[in-house]
């Protein structure tokens, strides 16, 4: 199995400020801390940082016929992109997004997420470990898809 983890602005900063909201750990960290969790469970993940929206659909497009899963976490563009939306819809793979932080307990403009329309399930607040619950999650979804 195949799952593609993207990650969207300044997700690359973590660990750097913000740390209340955040957490102190970094990028690399998490990377370290999905690949573990992909290779417990026999998962080979491909990892995506961008801070650019046309480089993110550009991948999820490619993705197409590759991956058997994404995980995104679209930060900021997860407010604000239906181009992001129209391509996860455009490649229909199942798609966990994730938020580290609690976005429903913070500011209005956060409220809205056009991914979670074409996600099947939304994973926030639980900081870096909402990626390994995903990871689990869409590997059970596999499974039971193609049984
Ligand atoms: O909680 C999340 O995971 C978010 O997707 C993170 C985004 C934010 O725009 C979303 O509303 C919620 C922000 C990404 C990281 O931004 C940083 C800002 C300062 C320092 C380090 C990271």
């Amino acid at each position: 199995m195949k799952l593609l983890i993207i990650n969207g602005p300044n997700i690359n900063m973590l660990g750097i400020r913000e740390p209340g909201i955040y957490g102190d750990k970094t990028y690399s960290a998490l990377v370290e801390l999905i690949k573990s969790a992909c290779e417990k469970e026999g998962i080979e993940p491909r990892f995506f940082q961008s801070n650019h929206e046309g480089a993110i659909v550009d991948e999820i497009q490619a993705a197409y016929g590759v991956f058997d899963g994404i995980i995104i976490n679209p930060a900021a563009y997860t407010h604000t992109s239906v181009a992001i939306l129209d391509a996860l819809k455009a490649v229909s793979i199942p798609t966990v997004e994730v938020h580290i932080s609690d976005v429903k307990e913070r500011e209005d403009f956060r409220q809205i997420s056009y991914v979670s329309k074409a996600a099947i399930k939304t994973i926030m607040g639980l900081g870096f470990d909402g990626y390994v619950k995903a990871v689990e999650y869409l590997k059970e979804y596999v499974l039971k898809s193609s049984r």
